[in-house]
């Protein structure tokens, strides 16, 4: 009886321990979430795109949430672009929208919108304030066709998380729990050996 109750205290001990464990993983990313609250003062970034080929040069680039965006960009051909910048936070739009349904989406879904002629070493400024949640910021061109033939890229906000979606935490728990099940099984595994060894066979008696 005793016994029984020592081991249900074990198990409770374990499921406990067990219960903790998903928290460490839960746990906010640095950097996840809004700044609010968090007194620091705004800062200004500055980034640098060129329009080439019916490409954003680069297709992404990173800024901190509530960053003050100043984006310089450089015509890189004779053809007409525009620079609009998305705020919906990881939303990759669908290539297969046609441009009537992109136009109806960014009508009241931008941070900014600007046009840049098509004349190259043309150099238009767009600039925003960044959003404070942490995540994906897609910008597009608007111009007929350039979206579709990949005229996009994401704005990065925030540090993003681990690929996995496991935080550090999470990764260092499954590994030290990897360990001690190691550890565990190669010490059963000597056990079973000692006992299997027995006694030693007598020598064979030595001749000539
Ligand atoms: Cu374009």
């Amino acid at each position: 009886m005793r016994i029984a109750k020592r081991r249900i205290t074990v198990a409770l001990a374990i499921a406990v321990l067990l219960a903790g464990f998903p928290l460490a993983s839960t746990v906010p990313f640095p950097g996840t979430g809004n700044r609010s609250g968090i007194a620091s003062a705004q800062r200004d970034v500055f980034v640098n795109l060129t329009t080439r080929g019916l490409r954003f040069v680069p297709d992404t680039f990173q800024v901190d949430p509530g960053d003050v965006v100043h984006v310089r960009i450089t015509q890189g051909e004779a053809v007409v672009h525009t620079f609009t910048q998305g705020k919906e936070k990881d939303r990759v739009l669908p290539t297969s929208w046609s441009n009537e349904e992109l136009h109806d989406y960014f009508r009241n879904n931008n941070l900014t919108d600007v046009e840049i002629p098509p004349t190259v070493g043309a150099v238009v400024w767009a600039n925003f304030t960044a959003p404070a949640q942490v995540g994906r910021y897609e910008y597009v061109c608007l111009i007929a066709g350039h979206f579709q033939a990949g005229m996009y890229g994401f704005m990065q906000v925030g540090t993003p998380p681990p690929a996995e979606g496991l935080s550090p935490l999470a990764v260092a728990g499954i590994a030290g729990a990897a360990i001690v099940l190691a550890v565990a099984a190669l010490a059963l595994a000597l056990r079973a050996r000692k006992r299997k060894a027995g006694p030693k066979p007598p020598e064979p008696p030595l001749t000539g």
